[in-house]
């Protein structure tokens, strides 16, 4: 794939650690951002910013020229509304402005299942979508981590619509090196894959807004891969390699009833 001049918001994250290396050997030009100093070895550039600070996300966006931004940065956990608001929205729309401001056409989102999370698995198996969650899904978050990943995506589909943005809005699954869970037999997204889904999305020609989602190629998998395949994403790992070794828990039940799996569940609620 051509090269590409890219900011990678949350780059000392656990995403932005593994993708970062791997799009500098495939031969990118990338620039890290992070509220943390650059890892040791880090061979890029790098700014030590708050993505929550417009000022600063300004200033680095435009410290030099950048076809896309991928914006990795976020608390991953359940936090209150505001900090979830914050955290998600704020955060993209800083990006966003200085974005257009720039001239940068395009960005990589690190949505999360939790946008969808709340919907009940035996809702699709009603025969249709051969009882696969689509892109189309109904927004339905299971937390307010959710409430502002559809938040965040709403306010990059209006950025797409105003400013003719490409936009890939990727929702992930569960980015770990491996799955330990019954659900994360079919929600993992292994690194390997990560970073095939964000090179997909660089490369993409004129996408527009997209929405895919972030999972392994999973034998168990309940996500549509179709929008992600259109767009050049070929997951080629399955979590199934690893079922045998998998110690079944009581939580397996109510985790695998519903997309969020722990998210949904009732200790993850609090009021707003
Ligand atoms: C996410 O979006 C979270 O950031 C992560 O903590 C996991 O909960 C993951 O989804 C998952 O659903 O496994």
């Amino acid at each position: 794939t051509a090269s590409c001049r890219v900011l990678v918001t949350g780059a000392a994250g656990s995403i932005g650690t593994v993708v970062v290396p791997a799009l500098v050997a495939a031969g990118h030009d990338v620039v890290g951002l992070d509220l943390h100093p650059a890892p040791e070895g880090t061979t890029t550039r790098w700014h030590v910013a708050d993505c929550t600070d417009p000022d600063a996300v300004h200033a680095a966006v435009g410290a030099q020229a950048l076809d896309a931004v991928v914006h990795l940065a976020g608390y991953p956990g359940e936090e209150s509304l505001p900090g979830a608001l914050t955290s998600h929205v704020v955060t993209t729309g800083a990006l966003l402005d200085a974005m257009v401001a720039h001239g940068v056409g395009r960005m990589v989102y690190a949505s999360s299942n939790h946008a969808v999370g709340r919907t009940p698995r035996a809702e699709l198996d009603d025969g249709l979508d051969d009882g696969l969650l689509t892109a189309h899904a109904r927004p339905r978050p299971d937390t307010f981590y959710g409430v502002g990943k559809v938040a965040a995506e709403a306010l990059l589909s209006l950025y797409a619509d105003r400013y003719g943005l490409d936009v890939l809005s990727c929702r992930i699954g569960s980015f770990l090196p491996e799955p330990t869970t019954t659900r994360q037999l079919a929600t993992w997204l292994s690194h390997d894959d990560a970073v095939r889904m964000v090179e997909a999305c660089l490369a993409a020609p004129a996408p527009g807004y997209a929405v895919l989602y972030g999972v392994s190629a999973n034998t168990r998998g309940w996500w549509d891969l179709e929008p992600g395949r259109a767009l050049g994403y070929a997951p080629r790992d399955d979590a199934e390699r690893f079922a045998a070794a998998i110690e079944p828990r009581d939580a397996d039940e109510a985790e695998v009833g519903v997309v969020g799996g722990p998210f949904a569940g009732p200790e993850h609620q609090r009021p707003a």
